[in-house]
């Protein structure tokens, strides 16, 4: 052992995003590729729009939003964590994406190679996943709506139920109030704003141009996770957003 071995054995690593080394063949269920997810997190859609696209079958583990006891085993403690069927874990959705798109039809990009794509996707989680969030939790109407799924989630306890909706409920009206002072415009009218920079990057029919790229994944799957929720009518009333959004739903069926 020489002092490099030592020191990186004392270092305590943070978790990391991507391909994780160790394999964890116990966290797959029955045999499928397996996503660990919370119902409407907007970065796990962009990974079952992908999955959607491929027709890949796999399973999912919801993960309670408060306690995240389902996702006790894993350094990494957001979601989506994606296990694929021999046990290798990915964390952070983009990765996944680029994950499930190389060991698949192996269709757009990789990251580094194209600096368009890139940027949409990073844009995904740094502008479009916050905007969306300032929408949906703008008020404490709006965040207990957008919560109200927990309590329909068959693998939680009805105390789990209460809790995750009702103390999730405050905490996300707390996240949507500090993502709405991200921005210099009010929730609704950022979202507007930010959806017409968006379709800049629309060329022809898709991001990727004729078919959709890691770009199309990524924006598309985190406006899907506000389908039925407040504020959704800003993507439904955008002239170029909207027809592509409806591309989007029936390249990746969900
Ligand atoms: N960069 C991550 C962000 C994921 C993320 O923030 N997920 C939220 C749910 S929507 C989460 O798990 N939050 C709990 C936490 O970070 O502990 C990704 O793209 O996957």
């Amino acid at each position: 052992m020489d002092d490099n071995d030592i020191q990186h054995s004392e270092i305590d690593l943070e978790p990391t995003s991507g391909v994780q080394e160790k394999l964890v063949p116990e966290r797959v269920v029955d045999g499928l590729p397996t996503m660990y997810c919370f119902e409407t997190c907007p970065f796990c859609f962009k990974v079952k729009a992908l999955l959607g696209s491929r027709g890949v079958e796999y399973s999912k583990v919801e993960v309670d939003p408060t306690f995240k006891t389902q996702l006790k085993w894993s350094d990494w403690t957001a979601v989506p964590v994606f296990v694929d069927r021999d046990g290798t874990q990915v964390n952070d959705s983009n990765y996944i994406l680029h994950y499930i798109d190389e060991n698949g039809t192996n269709e757009f990009p990789r990251m580094g190679e194209d600096s368009e794509q890139d940027e949409w996707m990073d844009f995904s989680n740094l502008i479009l996943g916050k905007s969306i969030v300032a929408v949906i939790y703008k008020s404490y109407r709006t965040s207990l709506q957008a919560l109200d799924y927990v309590t329909r989630v068959d693998n939680f306890s009805f105390g789990t139920r209460l809790v995750n909706k009702w103390a999730g409920g405050v905490i996300m009206r707390m996240v949507g109030k500090s993502r709405a002072k991200m921005f210099d415009l009010p929730p609704r009218e950022n979202l507007k704003f930010q959806l017409d920079h968006m379709s800049g990057g629309i060329k022809g029919d898709f991001f990727g141009g004729d078919t959709p790229n890691g770009a199309d994944f990524a924006n598309f799957g985190i406006l899907r996770s506000m389908e039925g929720l407040y504020g959704f009518d800003i993507v439904e009333s955008h002239a170029s957003v909207w027809p592509w959004y409806l591309r989007m739903k029936v390249s990746s069926g969900i």
